[in-house]
Parts: structure tokens; C-alpha cells; sequence
């Protein structure tokens, strides 16, 4: 098999020739290979193994695509590219290597790839903070040409078309890159990945029961274990020579991950605006604050604006009898009444104009971290066939043109070895794990909160 000349990276890597194949290559790639989780991660996965010419390719996902609980279902989702937008590989002896590999790919994903290219707007993107915490998070330093600094209220006002940041920005300070940065119509890009999945050959399995997968199949013999499959709530034994396991904050409940993951889940609301505001509000360079949340321009084919209140989340804990706990994800279409509050606080700081409107829609919505908020992109160290592909600990949808390639290349065996060292399987590391820890997040009451706590939700009719 041989990938693309063109690229020097088989990540990068968009069209790969079969014809040369030799037969353990033509064996590998028409091994059937099972998918847990048509998400974000799940759906990159697919994609990238079936542009590399594997053949036998099968998604199971609790829900029909686009999932409803995915995180990347959505309308929008901030995304970065590398600084000057550079999509070659960094220098192997780069100090920050395995970090400008994956924003290399994603530049080079969302500038050249028909599938991603059409979902990114390039409108810049304003990362800014007031708390002397949050401050420091985002790091106002010296960041190349093209960076502005922004210091009080009207220079942010100036970033902005007049009219709309009318609020006050109490303290505000940020940097506004003015291109090379923007959002993403998230759902968008998920369909259009699982679209072209599927017309290379794919199979997607989505809904319950027939896609929700309730275990995995494992076997023992001669004292070495192994996963060979997934059994879905139907019934159905499904079998694989490699299993890849991409159910985001779900993937958690299939095996003990030793305190790697953390299922925590953030908030968001939409407001419902007409056709006009709608036209005045498009364009707008995406808004994050770290100290208080972000929103972006409102979806053109709904005209629904999508803020999000900024915390460092909600955990789900249920303690089992050891006196141990576990968050334990469970899907929502309502938030907490608190979150609505924080999402209208928000408002009334940069569009007070818009701080009373009814919400349309709200959702709670799950990730994982993991301790250092580094992906997880390994084999199980027990069952040989099982690919992890998870932890994408909150900022894992940048990277849905790529994300496939390096799990794929895991897969494979030929994971560049920083970046395998940097995303292996590290127990170690979740030992003593703080469950509480804020992960470097702000806003909110700046703790990490229990949804258990919770005392009242919203009750927003979707229309
Ligand atoms: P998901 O996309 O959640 O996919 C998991 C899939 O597993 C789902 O489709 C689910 O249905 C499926 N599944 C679950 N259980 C089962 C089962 N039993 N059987 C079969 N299938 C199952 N990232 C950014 O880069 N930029 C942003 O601006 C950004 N904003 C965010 C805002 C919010 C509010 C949140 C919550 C996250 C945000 N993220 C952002 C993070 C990003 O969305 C996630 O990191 C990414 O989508 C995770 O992808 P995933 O494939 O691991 O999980
Ligand atoms: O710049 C970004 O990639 C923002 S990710 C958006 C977000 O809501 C976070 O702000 C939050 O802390 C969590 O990681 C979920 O994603």
C-alpha cells in the first residue's frame, strides 16, 4: 500500500492507491473493523479508514445520524488554525511537536479537504477574560502579526459591526485573531464526514437498539485475552478483527479506564431571531470569554444564536458501594435554571439587547477529560485488538478532518512516537485523581459542579 507522495505525514494524507497493495496489506483491509460511536471522533475515524482503502468498515451508535447526544451535534464549534495558518508538519526536534502536528492537520483539513473546507468561517476569532485567573489563562502575550489586542470596552465594540456589543464588557480584555480562526457548523461537518464514509463503503448502524451497543465481546484463551466484537441492545454479536472505541463520555462505561476519563458536561442555549437580525448579526468574529462563555453568529437556516456559558463543568456523580464515585453520563434537551442565568449574565455583558428572549433550545452536552487533557489514542494494554479512541477533553471537534488519520496511523502502527507518547494509555497519571480539579476552566463559581445538586432545570418547548 502506498500513501500519497504529496504528503509527508500519512495523516495528512487525503488519497491513498491500493493498487499496489501487497496481500497482508489486501488481508488488513478487508478485515472487518468495528466502530463504537458515530460521533465526532467516531465519524473522522471512518472516514480516514476508508479513504486508506479498508473495505469492511461498520459504525454502531446508539442513535441515528447525526447522533442527537454527540457532542459535535451542533450548530457551531470554535475552531483555530495554526499560527501564519502553516499546514506542514512542525519540526521533529519542535518543543511544542505533538501540539502543532494535530493543528497542522486540522489547518490542513479545513483549507484543502472538500469535505470539511465548505463548514468553516473564517470571520476571527476574540479570546478574552476579565478575572486576573482567566487573565493569565489566555495569555495576552506577543502572538505573531495579525493579533490585536484589545483593552477596554470600545475596542471591542470596534471589533464588532455597530450596534451589537452594546453591554458593557465589565473588565474585558482579549486578542482578536483576525483570521485563520472562526467557527465551524459543526453538524455539518459531522454529516458531511459520515455522508463521505458512506459512499466509500461504510456502514453506519444508528438508533436502539440495533446500534446501541450494551457490551463489549471479549475472549480467553491460553491465558491472553482479547475484545472480538461488541453485542448491540437487539442482540446481534457483532465481530471484528479490531474493535475502535470512539463513544466520547460514554465510552467510559465499557471498561475500567482506572480514573482516565472524567465524563463532564457544559450547557448551551439557543435564542431565536428573525430573518433581519439574523442578517445584521451574520459575520461577527467568534466572541470567547473565559471567565463567562462565548457565542458566535446566529445559523443561517434557523436564524437560532448559541450561547454558551462558561464553567469547568458538571459531573453526574453516583458513588458506588465501595464509597467510590463515577460521573455517569445521561443525556438532557434542558439545563440547569442556574445555567440559563449565567448564559443571560453573559448576554446582558455584550447584548443586552437580546439578555430577555426566550431560549428555542438547550442541551447539556458530554466530553471526557482525561487528567493532562490530552487525547487518548491507544491500544489497550489487555486485549490486543482494542483501539481507544477517546479523551478528547473538551476541544477534540477542531479536529474532525484529522482526528481519523492519527487513529487510524495508531491503528496501524505508525503513530509518529512523540505524539504516541503523548496520547498512550496513562493510568499512572489518574492514580490520585483530583476528581474536582477545575482543569484549567473558569467561570462559573470557578468549582466543578454536581449535577446531583442541581435544583431546578429549565423547561424550554422546542418548536
Ligand atoms: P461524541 O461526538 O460525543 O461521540 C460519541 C458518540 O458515541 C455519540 O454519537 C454517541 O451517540 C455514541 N454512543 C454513546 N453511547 C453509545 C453506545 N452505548 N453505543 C453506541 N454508540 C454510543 N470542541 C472544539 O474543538 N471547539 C469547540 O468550540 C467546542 N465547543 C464545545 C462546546 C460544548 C458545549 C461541548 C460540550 C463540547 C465542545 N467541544 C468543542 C468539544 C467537542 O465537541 C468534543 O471534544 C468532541 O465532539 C468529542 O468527540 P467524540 O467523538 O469523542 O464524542
Ligand atoms: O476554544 C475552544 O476550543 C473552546 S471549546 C468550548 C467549550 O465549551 C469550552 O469552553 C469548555 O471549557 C469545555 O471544554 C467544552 O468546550
Amino acid at each position: 500500500m502506498r500513501v500519497d507522495q504529496s504528503s509527508q505525514h500519512p495523516s495528512l494524507s487525503i488519497f491513498i492507491r491500493i493498487d499496489s497493495a501487497s496481500p497482508a496489506d489486501v488481508t488488513m483491509l478487508q478485515s472487518p473493523v468495528l466502530i463504537i460511536g458515530a460521533g465526532t471522533w467516531g465519524a473522522s475515524t471512518a472516514l480516514h479508514l476508508a479513504r486508506r482503502g479498508y473495505t469492511n468498515v461498520t459504525v454502531l451508535d446508539a442513535y441515528q445520524q447525526p447522533s442527537a447526544i454527540s457532542a459535535g451535534n451542533d450548530v457551531n464549534k470554535i475552531v483555530s488554525f495554526t499560527d501564519q495558518c502553516k499546514a506542514d508538519p512542525p519540526a521533529e526536534d519542535d518543543p511544542n511537536f505533538v501540539n502543532k502536528t494535530f493543528f497542522a492537520a486540522l489547518t490542513k483539513g479545513f483549507q484543502h479537504d472538500p469535505v470539511f473546507k465548505p463548514y468553516f468561517h473564517n470571520v476571527g476569532n476574540i479570546t478574552s477574560a476579565f478575572s486576573p485567573g482567566g487573565l493569565k489563562h489566555i495569555g495576552r502575550r506577543d502572538r505573531g502579526s495579525g493579533i490585536v489586542e484589545l483593552n477596554d470596552t470600545e475596542d471591542f465594540r470596534k471589533a464588532f459591526p455597530s450596534g451589537i456589543l452594546t453591554g458593557p464588557l465589565p473588565g474585558w480584555k482579549g486578542y482578536w485573531k483576525k483570521t485563520g480562526a472562526g467557527w465551524v457548523h459543526a453538524r455539518n461537518a459531522l454529516v458531511s464526514a459520515i455522508t463521505e464514509a458512506q459512499r466509500l463503503g461504510v456502514t453506519f448502524i444508528g438508533g436502539d437498539p440495533e446500534g446501541k451497543v450494551v457490551r463489549l465481546l471479549f475472549s480467553s484463551s491460553n491465558g491472553s485475552q482479547d475484545v472480538i466484537g461488541a453485542e448491540t441492545a437487539d442482540g446481534k454479536q457483532h465481530l471484528a478483527s479490531k474493535v475502535i472505541l470512539a463513544a466520547g463520555a460514554n465510552a467510559d462505561q465499557f471498561l475500567d479506564f482506572k480514573k482516565q476519563l472524567r465524563p463532564t458536561a457544559w450547557t448551551l442555549a439557543h435564542i431565536r431571531m428573525s430573518p433581519e437580525e439574523a442578517k445584521a448579526y451574520r459575520n461577527l468574529p467568534v466572541l470567547f470569554n473565559a471567565d463567562q462563555g462565548f457565542f458566535m453568529e446566529p445559523d443561517e437556516d434557523k436564524h437560532e444564536l448559541k450561547i454558551c456559558d462558561e464553567h469547568p463543568g458538571y459531573c453526574n456523580w453516583i458513588v458506588s458501594p465501595d464509597g467510590e464515585r463515577r460521573s455517569v453520563p445521561f443525556a438532557r434537551h434542558q439545563i440547569p435554571l442556574e445555567s440559563a442565568e449565567r448564559i443571560r449574565g453573559l448576554l446582558k455583558a455584550t447584548m443586552p439587547q437580546l439578555a430577555d428572549r426566550p431560549f428555542s433550545f438547550a442541551r447539556i452536552c458530554w466530553c471526557a477529560d482525561t487528567v493532562d487533557r490530552n487525547f487518548l489514542i491507544d491500544y489497550h494494554p489487555d486485549y490486543p485488538s482494542l483501539l481507544l479512541a477517546v479523551g478528547a477533553s473538551g476541544r477534540g471537534f477542531a479536529h474532525i478532518p484529522s482526528i481519523g488519520g492519527f487513529i487510524v496511523d495508531r491503528l496501524e502502527g505508525k503513530m509518529n512516537q512523540r505524539i504516541a507518547d503523548a496520547v498512550r494509555w496513562r493510568p499512572e497519571q489518574a492514580v490520585d485523581r483530583d476528581w474536582d480539579d477545575t482543569q484549567n476552566r473558569f467561570g462559573g463559581d470557578y468549582k466543578v459542579m454536581d449535577f446531583q445538586k442541581v435544583k431546578g432545570w429549565t423547561n424550554i418547548q422546542e418548536s
